[in-house]
C-alpha cells in the first residue's frame, strides 16, 4: 500500500489539517452543504438519484480530504490514488465533491443530466476526477483489481478505492473479483454503501447480501464495519486500513436518502426521481437552510 496518506491541500473548502476533532466538525458543516447541493442538482435536472448519493456523504469528504492523494490541476497523473466509483447512478455526491474541489467548474446545477451537457447521468471519465464510467453495475471492483495490478506492474505507488452499492454486491462480478483480490493479495480498499435498500425494495427483499463480512472473509479480505454517517468511526477505521494491506472491506452502514424524511421513508430510500418544489423546501429545511434563501431553478 502506497505511502500517500492525505489529499494535497485541496482547493475551495478542503481540510486536511489541525486537530481531528476540529476537522470532523468541519466535516460535519460541509456535509450538509454537500447535501444540498445534490438536493438542488437534483431538482434543477428534475431527475437523478439522490438517495444513494446522500448516503455516501461522509465516507467521500472523508476520503477526499483525509486519504486521497489527487490533484484538480492534474487530474490524469499517473500517480495520482484511484477512487473507482462503481455506483455511478449515485453520482451528484460524486459531482458535488468535484465542483467543491475544482475538479469541474461548471456549475452542477446548468449541466448534470442535460442533453449535450458536462455532467452525464451516470458518473464518466469525461468529467475531470472521474476514473471510471459506471452505470452498468458490478464492474468497479475488477476495475479495481486491474488499477491495483498496474500499480505493481508499473512500480508506481497510488492507493485504489472501490465505491460498491450494497444492491451491486448481487452481481456475480463482484465475486469473482473478490475471489481474485484475496488470491492475489491485491492492495485494494473497497468501501460497501450498506443503505439496505437499492432501486426498488430493501436490499433484502430483492435478494439478501448478508453475511456480507463473513462472505468477503471467506474470500481473505480483511473487514470493518462503521456507521456511515459518523466521521468518528470512518476515522477510526482509516487508522487500522491505512496500517494494513491486501484487500480491505469498508462496511459503511448508511441510510439511503439520510437525513430527509420523506426520502429515508420510501421502500428504496428515494432511489431516483424529480423532486417537486415541495420536497425542495422540505429538504432544504431539513438540512437547515432557509428555503427562500436557495435559488435554483428547474431546465
Ligand atoms: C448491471 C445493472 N443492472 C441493473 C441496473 C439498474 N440499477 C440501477 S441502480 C440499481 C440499484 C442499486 O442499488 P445499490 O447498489 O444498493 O445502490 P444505492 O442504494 O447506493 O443507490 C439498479 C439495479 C444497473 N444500473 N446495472
Ligand atoms: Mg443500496
Amino acid at each position: 500500500m502506497g505511502k500517500s496518506r492525505r489529499v494535497k491541500t485541496l482547493p475551495g473548502n478542503s481540510t486536511s489539517d489541525g486537530d481531528l476533532d476540529d476537522r470532523i466538525d468541519q466535516y460535519r458543516q460541509t456535509a450538509q452543504e454537500v447535501r444540498r447541493d445534490i438536493i438542488e442538482m437534483v431538482y434543477a435536472a428534475q431527475s437523478g438519484h439522490p438517495g444513494g448519493s446522500l448516503s455516501a456523504v461522509e465516507y467521500l469528504l472523508w476520503l477526499y480530504n483525509e486519504e486521497l492523494n489527487v490533484d484538480p490541476a492534474n487530474p490524469s497523473d499517473p500517480d495520482r490514488d484511484r477512487l473507482i466509483y462503481s455506483k455511478g447512478h449515485a453520482c451528484p455526491v460524486l459531482y458535488a465533491l468535484l465542483a467543491r474541489y475544482d475538479f469541474v467548474d461548471c456549475d452542477p446545477n446548468e449541466e448534470f443530466r442535460r442533453l449535450g451537457g458536462e455532467l452525464p447521468g451516470h458518473s464518466s471519465p469525461k468529467v475531470p476526477g472521474v476514473e471510471f464510467p459506471s452505470g452498468s453495475l458490478g464492474q468497479g471492483l475488477s476495475y479495481a483489481n486491474g488499477q491495483a495490478m498496474g500499480a505493481d506492474f508499473d512500480d508506481r505507488d497510488y492507493d485504489v478505492y472501490a465505491i460498491l452499492g450494497d444492491g451491486e454486491t448481487q452481481e456475480g462480478n463482484i465475486w469473482e473479483a473478490a475471489m481474485s483480490a484475496g488470491e492475489k493479495e491485491l492492495d485494494v480498499v473497497a468501501i460497501v454503501d450498506r443503505n439496505k435498500k437499492q432501486n426498488d425494495l430493501p436490499v433484502a427483499e430483492t435478494m439478501e447480501i448478508d453475511p456480507l463480512a463473513e462472505k468477503f472473509e471467506a474470500f481473505r479480505w480483511d473487514v470493518w464495519e462503521v456507521d456511515g454517517h459518523d466521521f468518528g468511526e470512518i476515522a477510526e477505521a482509516f487508522e487500522e486500513i491505512n496500517d494494513a494491506d491486501g484487500p480491505r472491506l469498508l462496511i459503511a452502514n448508511t441510510v439511503k436518502g439520510y437525513p430527509i424524511d420523506f426520502m429515508e421513508a420510501q421502500p428504496n430510500g428515494y432511489h431516483a426521481g424529480a423532486i417537486t418544489d415541495d420536497e425542495l423546501d422540505e429538504a432544504m429545511e431539513e438540512l437547515g437552510f432557509d428555503p427562500d434563501t436557495v435559488e435554483v431553478s428547474t431546465k
